[in-house]
């Protein structure tokens, strides 16, 4: 089942000599600064005429870079004798929107150092019996033993637990692929081939967006964009809460490329509300507003305070689109003074008036500044709202993603060319059938929040709806409410019935390392009366991988043909059609084939491939996409032109809700958008905190989008002498998450260092460049201090998805306030210090609530670092194939 290049080429594994890899290495490193485009750049037009690449390459192909940025690119790979020698990037199209190039990023285009890296798994590894996970000692043994062993742990635990006791992993590192996809969890080949075994437990939201996910359904009935934003064009005013893209979605040709065409042309005025002057506020910001993680919702209460003293809100359109902002447009039933505007009087439980004094308190922007920014956003009419997610990746970040949604709509926002609803931006995007997935439907009911498996792990069977958010399975492609509701709005209870007892996980690194709080995720996984089986596909020796029991190695996009869906931010559709650059290295395999065959040994085979190949399957997709849209290429047609694009103008969200809300009602039971809501109100009710981990303050659920002060937020900061940081991990430009964290020339060029305030380092005598700890209750990392005014005093963010690197504490010398109960992680992840205290309605992530403490390392610790960080992952472990 090896996929080929034609019919008859070699279908052993081939892995480039190191002779031969060299050699490439060599000329492609060497003639870098001759070709027409460069590794980091864009392509030099004087050159542009000239042979493009290398001029003797075998052949060039389409791939594309499948991680999960939020953008996709198209890469050109140029092959010779059988490797990869040259990464080129997209060349159609143009520089007009909506037909865009689509160049890749720095990372995209170092995807050779990613593809033939160290790491790279080689062969299907088993853990030594009588080891511990994470002890890193392997025996490598055949993909038969692998996957017999495998099934036959399968078949025990399914004949003892059921069906419930599988999980299939959150994993996002190929989820720009069909065939190859691994995530939605729903549409993988892991979920098909246990969709097949009789079922798993599905999980819903994801890490990027567990918070407001559920938010949604309160608010607006369920997910919805904002406008795309090219549509920003038509705004007076651009207003960014927590959003990056010119970090996060760094494709060329697509929301980097898109808001600063807007902006070069258009120059709409741009305020970015962000803790960090993040990259989008240097090119795009015309006005940073610093503010204190996890404060959102308290600056917005103290804008609209003013705007409603001064009548600047926009009435008209709360009466007839909104209940819940007053008295007057309640729910029956309400109790009084529970609107948003007696919250804003000080009428609620409460009793405090949300000024901008009160405000200024929490959040950290002058009274002066939030009245000002009131009437400025108020007057701009329309105004273009969005939030990125970092805003709602906090411990009540519910409330906080429902508040940026509830200012558009004061300010009459959503529906209209040049506004947008406050939720993220939208973007044009072909629909692409998905027939794989949706054939083979998963038999189980049951469904937790992606977050709550290590729970699930330890005590799934006391799980419930309202101690642990257990919902039921929704229908495919709604990503709605789980939690079930009766007729009389009240929450019904499901309960899990078994616990997790066997983990798959596919191009994911949230075994260990991605989801939280790295100690005492380990400590769960290495009880192994818990867990019992741990199976990890992956391209690389990840983190995660360390802590499995059976660890296969996958191939990458390289090695694979398939299709992947464009995301640019703005009016362009567009799909790519990737063809095999290469052989499947060593004895790598792609998920499809790895899935098939364990699927014989669960005599399973013929359910999971349906009788039909990876090709057929992916013919078909084309095939029953056309059905629905015949102005798509044919599957023969796509492969040749490598990437299809087309002009689908501008998103304009919730148009027809605004043009005619009595004819297109929102899913919400008023039909409205519901600034208050009942259904949460009566969740509040039967929500039960403090069963599996003590109660913390903000585990509340809130009828209205509050300001709720929580556990390690802004104002317990103030209080906590041991830890009065913040501390936040934004996503990198180095890594997509973990991915391409090992890629040598991008830890060159992107350092993981710990971003703080000079004030913060002046009063610890810390320096820029210093080797510092910083550390809390649950964990010590050590890393370099990057001293920047670009951060609000009383903050520190360590970019997250740095890979976990535990030495032991007592060669160390640990500063005061750090205990020795835990390793000194030396990678400098910031899931060594995050918590695993879910978030009280989505039980989601909290990632950026942190408190922590920072302090100077002891000298000689600089160089410690150099020495682990840029060395391979897997040079420890021991069993592992090193390259020759
Ligand atoms: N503290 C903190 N933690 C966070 C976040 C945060 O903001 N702060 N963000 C969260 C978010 S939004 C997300 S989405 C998650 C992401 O978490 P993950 O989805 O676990 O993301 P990655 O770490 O990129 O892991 C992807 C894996 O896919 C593998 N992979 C990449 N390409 C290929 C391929 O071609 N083939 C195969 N077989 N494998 C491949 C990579 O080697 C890598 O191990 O992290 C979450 N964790
Ligand atoms: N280069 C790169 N790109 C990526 C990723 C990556 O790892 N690297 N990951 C991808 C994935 S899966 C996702 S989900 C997206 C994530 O996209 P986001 O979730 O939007 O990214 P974050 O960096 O978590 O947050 C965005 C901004 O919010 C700020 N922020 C943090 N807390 C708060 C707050 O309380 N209030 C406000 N107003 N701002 C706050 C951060 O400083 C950051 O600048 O990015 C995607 N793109
Ligand atoms: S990491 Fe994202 S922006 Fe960069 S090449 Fe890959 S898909 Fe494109
Ligand atoms: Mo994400």
């Amino acid at each position: 089942m090896t996929q080929t290049l034609s019919p008859g080429a070699p279908t052993e594994p081939q892995g480039p000599s190191r002779r031969t890899f060299l050699k490439w290495s060599g000329v492609a490193a060497g003639v870098a600064g001759l070709a027409a485009t460069t590794d980091l750049g864009m392509p030099d037009p004087a050159q542009a005429a000239s042979t493009e690449g290398l001029a003797d390459a075998d052949r060039t192909v389409w791939s594309a870079c499948t991680v999960n940025c939020g953008s996709r690119c198209p890469l050109r790979l140029q092959v010779k004798d059988g490797t990869i020698v040259r990464v080129l990037p997209d060349n159609t199209g143009d520089d007009t929107l909506g037909n865009q190039r689509v160049r890749a990023c720095v990372r995209g285009r170092s995807i050779r150092q990613r593809i033939y890296n160290p790491d790279r798994l080689k062969k299907p590894m088993k853990r030594k019996p009588g080891t511990k996970r994470g002890d890193e000692q392997w025996e490598e043994i055949s993909w038969d033993q692998a996957l017999t062993e495998i099934a036959d742990k399968m078949k025990e635990i399914k004949a003892k637990y059921g069906n419930e006791a599988f999980y299939v992993q959150y994993g996002t590192g190929t989820l720009g692929s069909v065939m190859s996809c691994s995530w939605p969890p729903n549409a993988t080949p892991q979920a098909r081939l246990l969709n097949a075994f009789g079922g798993y437990l599905d999980h819903y939201s994801d890490y990027s967006t567990t918070a407001i996910t559920q938010a949604y359904p309160y608010f607006y009935g369920a997910w919805v964009n904002s406008n795309s934003f090219d549509d920003v064009s038509h705004a007076k005013l651009q207003v960014m809460f927590g959003n990056n893209p010119l970090e996060t979605r760094m494709s060329g040709g697509g929301h980097t490329f898109v808001t600063q065409e807007i902006k070069r042309k258009h120059g709409v005025r741009t305020i970015v509300i962000d803790p960090r002057y993040s990259d989008t506020s240097v090119a795009l910001g015309d006005e940073w507003v610093a503010l204190r993680p996890g404060t959102d919702a308290a600056l917005i209460a103290g804008m609209i305070y003013v705007m409603v003293e001064e009548n600047l809100h926009d009435q008209a359109f709360l009466d007839k689109y909104c209940i819940g902002f007053d008295e007057a447009h309640m729910p029956e039933g309400a109790p009084v003074n529970s609107s948003y505007r007696s919250y804003l009087e000080g009428k609620g439980a409460d009793g405090v008036a949300k000024t901008p004094e009160w405000a200024a308190d929490i959040c950290g922007v002058p009274a002066a500044t939030i009245r000002r920014l009131a009437r400025e956003i108020a007057n701009a009419k329309p105004a273009a709202i969005t939030q990125g997610w970092g805003p709602q990746r906090h411990a009540n970040g519910e409330n906080t993603a429902r508040a940026i949604f509830l200012l558009a709509c004061v300010t009459g926002n959503p529906g209209i060319p040049g506004g947008g609803t406050g939720a993220r931006e939208g973007a044009a995007g072909l629909a692409i059938a998905n027939p794989f997935y949706t054939e083979l439907v998963n038999p189980s009911e049951k469904i937790i929040s992606c977050f709550s498996w290590l729970d699930a792990i330890d005590h799934g069977p006391q799980m419930n709806t309202f101690n642990a958010g257990v919902g039921v399975k929704p229908k495919p492609g709604v990503r709605a409410l789980k939690v079930p509701i009766d007729e009389n709005m009240q929450p019904e209870n499901t309960s899990l019935e078994v616990p997790i007892k066997a983990v798959f996980q596919y191009a994911s690194n949230s075994l260990v390392n991605q989801t939280g709080n790295n100690n005492e995720s380990v400590t769960i996984l290495q009880d192994e009366s818990k867990c019992e089986l741990i199976v990890t596909t992956d391209i690389m020796y990840t983190v995660s991988a360390r802590y499995s029991d059976y660890v296969l190695p996958g191939t990458s996009t390289s090695e694979e043909f398939d299709y992947h869906d464009g995301a640019n931010g703005g009016p362009m559709a567009y799909g790519i059609v990737s063809e095999q650059a290469i052989e499947p290295l060593y004895e790598t395999k792609s998920i499809f084939d790895i899935c098939t065959e364990l699927a014989a040994k669960l005599d399973i085979e013929q359910e999971f491939t349906g009788g039909k190949s990876r090709e057929d399957w992916l013919r078909l997709t084309i095939e029953e996409s056309r059905k629905k849209d015949p102005e798509l290429p044919t599957w023969d047609e796509w492969k040749k032109m490598g990437i299809y694009r087309r002009n689908a103008g501008p998103v304009i969200a919730m148009k027809d809700f605004r043009e005619d809300p009595q004819a297109n009602p929102l899913s919400t039971p008023s039909g409205k958008i519901e600034i208050y809501s009942e259904r949460l109100a009566k969740m509040a009710k039967v929500w039960e905190f403090g069963v599996f981990r003590p109660v913390l303050a903000g585990d509340v659920i809130k009828p209205l989008p509050e300001f709720v002060a929580t556990w390690e937020g802004a104002l317990e900061a103030q209080e906590n002498k041991d830890y009065p940081l913040q501390v936040i991990g934004h996503h990198f430009k180095g890594r997509t998450h973990s991915t391409y964290g090992n890629v040598k020339m991008l830890k060159e060029a992107h350092t993981q260092t710990a971003w703080m305030n000079p004030t913060d380092a002046e009063q610890r005598g810390i320096k820029n460049g210093d080797a510092v700890y910083v550390f809390n209750e649950r964990g010590t990392v050590q890393l370099r201090a990057y001293v920047t005014q670009r951060i609000i005093p009383g903050t520190v963010s360590i970019p997250q998805g740095a890979w976990y690197k535990p030495l032991p504490s007592a060669d160390f010398s640990l500063p005061k306030g750090a205990d020795g109960k835990h390793p000194v992680d030396i990678g400098g992840s910031v899931n060594t210090l995050t918590s695993l205290h879910p978030t009280p309605l989505a039980k989601g992530l909290p990632s950026h609530t942190v408190l922590a403490q920072i302090a100077k390392a002891e000298s000689g610790a600089l160089e410690k670092i150099e020495d682990v960080y840029y060395k391979p992952y897997s040079a420890n472990a021991a069993g592992i194939s090193k390259e020759d």
